[in-house]
């Protein structure tokens, strides 16, 4: 592995890691514009800019231990990709290890969702402009516009967060919440499965995503939720819809770095 580009530039092995991160450079049903299959390494590349330590959480990642566990391989076909990232998330989460997916297109999420359920109980929060609840998309039930509704299959609740565009009907499932109300809706007794498309936030700050929509999540909104759901057990989480080639200031790919960073602290950092 020496030489290779690491998330945040650590080489902490997997033994010795609390977390660890996990490229899936998934891109076979988008519909608008192209680019999540180079996000993982867009992630990484801006990691480097970016400090260990939180002082929104007050937590120090290279304490934490963050392994990269590299990238499922995009040339294989979009089931195999599915299936070696679902057996690699259950690997971690067996092993008691928290893990971060960096997508990717938001289908990347399903397999590691389906992973987190198999093994007891959870709930998801989804952080989403889109609703990604249709039964099927482009005659296909595996997309990224079926994707919280498969995983409203599984798992036990589902809340979707920043949601502002929406097909038909969808506006009227109970699913929906605003951040300051996010923390009534879970029960504090599951296990949390974080879904975070980053065009939840306001394309205004984050405009590098597939399909932007005007409006959203602020910074510190979404920093505001982490520090909600860290009032409950987050056992995963995944990072997706990044499109680098929308993103020519970097500020994109900074920021989805900047949110794995205080992710990981507020989630599985102990307190100093
Ligand atoms: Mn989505």
């Amino acid at each position: 592995m020496i030489g290779l580009l690491r998330f945040l530039g650590l080489a902490t092995t997997f033994p010795e890691a609390q977390v660890a991160i996990l490229g899936v450079p998934l891109e076979r049903t988008v519909s608008y514009r192209g680019g999540p299959a180079q996000a993982p390494t867009a992630i990484r590349a801006a990691s480097d800019s970016i400090e260990l330590y939180s002082r929104v959480f007050d937590r120090d990642l290279a304490r934490i231990g963050v392994c990269d566990l590299g990238d499922v391989d995009s040339h294989l076909p979009m089931e195999e990709m599915l299936r070696l990232e679902r057996g690699e998330v259950e690997r971690v989460l067996r092993a008691g290890k928290g893990v971060v997916v960096l997508g990717g297109e938001h289908t990347a999420a399903l397999p590691a969702i389906q992973a987190a359920a198999g093994l007891g109980s959870i709930q998801v929060v989804a952080l989403d402009a889109h609703t990604d609840l249709r039964e099927e998309y482009g005659g296909e039930r595996i997309a990224h516009a079926t994707v919280l509704r498969r995983a409203s299959e599984v798992a036990e609740r589902l809340v979707i967060v920043g949601a502002r565009s929406f097909f038909g009907a969808e506006a009227r499932e109970p699913v929906f919440a605003e951040p300051d109300r996010l923390a009534e809706r879970l029960d504090p007794g599951l296990p949390v499965w974080l879904t975070l498309d980053l065009d939840a936030l306001d394309p205004a700050l984050c405009p590098g995503v597939t399909n932007p929509e005007p409006g959203g999540l602020s910074y510190q909104d979404t920093i505001g939720i982490f520090r909600t759901l860290q009032r409950f057990r987050v056992v995963g989480m995944d990072l997706v819809e990044l499109a680098p080639p929308f993103d020519p200031s970097g500020v994109s790919a900074i920021t989805a770095a900047k949110l794995v960073v205080e992710a990981i602290a507020a989630f599985w950092g102990d307190s100093d």
